[in-house]
């Protein structure tokens, strides 16, 4: 693992950094088989709002769980530990942690992941947020790694239109400028790398173009205590998107 001052200038410098082996084997294996309870036990609880399938008539196609910290102890733990401590060191404050999220693209079915910068659906002032993306399978070129886009988080927030993509609404409506091809960075990751990226940097993700091999991450969202939600916003954006998808017949 990196030295902690070596993270800490990589994640200013370029918006995002790579940090190899967050986890050790150990752990590893444990968030694993705590996943696999929580999918048994947790998920058939839960509403539509919190589970999003590529297909939902089809369970295989799992791709996100929303607020896993809210509903389990274990992930409530396993937010509050490791990862808080590093998000209180990048974002140079206390912390609060808002969203711990389980991302799937599963093969054959995983989509893409539009471009996006989280802060536009964050709707932060100030925008102190970040996001952690760790690596749960061996993920690469062929099952949709990241690929950020160096130093855009310092380019300030890009137009962002509508998409059709269920647990991703929002991406960037000119992304493919020669600048975007220029600056963006693959990052494939070995299972217990953490990525970690501004809430102001550029990202996307391939769909998952292999038959056989699950893609699976957990994403922690912190904000920083500073920064203030425009609640009311946020809150009619969310009705009124899970309205539509429920029309749609997405959740
Ligand atoms: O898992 C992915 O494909 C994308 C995750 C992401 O964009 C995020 O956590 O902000």
């Amino acid at each position: 693992m990196k030295e902690e001052s070596q993270i800490v200038e990589s994640y200013n410098r370029d918006g995002f950094v790579a940090v190899s082996s967050f986890f050790v084997q150990e752990k590893l294996e444990e968030i694993r088989l705590e996943l696999s309870r929580f999918k048994q036990k947790i998920l058939p609880h839960l509403g539509s709002s919190e589970v999003f399938y590529e297909d939902k008539t089809n369970s295989k196609t799992l791709k996100q769980i929303q607020r896993m910290h809210e509903h389990d102890s274990f992930f409530f733990d396993l937010m509050n530990d490791k990862p808080r401590r590093l998000a209180e060191v990048l974002l140079g404050e206390e912390v609060v942690p808002k969203n711990l999220q389980y991302f799937n693209k599963p093969p054959l079915f995983g989509l893409a992941t539009p471009p996006h910068q989280d802060g536009y659906y964050f709707m932060l002032e100030p925008c102190s947020a970040l996001t952690m993306w760790l690596a749960l399978d061996a993920v690469d070129e062929e099952n949709g790694c990241i690929r950020y886009l160096r130093r855009s988080h310092k380019k300030g927030m890009r137009l962002h239109n509508r998409t059709q993509t269920l647990g991703f609404s929002q991406g960037i409506s000119d992304f493919g400028t020669e600048d975007d091809i220029a600056n963006e960075i693959v990052c494939c990751a070995n299972p217990g790398d953490l990525l970690v990226h501004q809430s102001m940097t550029v990202h996307r993700a391939d769909g998952n173009n292999s038959t056989s091999r699950n893609r699976r991450a957990l994403g922690f969202i912190f904000y920083g205590s500073s920064a203030k939600e425009n609640i009311k916003a946020h809150q009619m954006y969310k009705m009124k998107l899970e309205k539509e998808l429920a029309l749609e017949g997405k959740i």
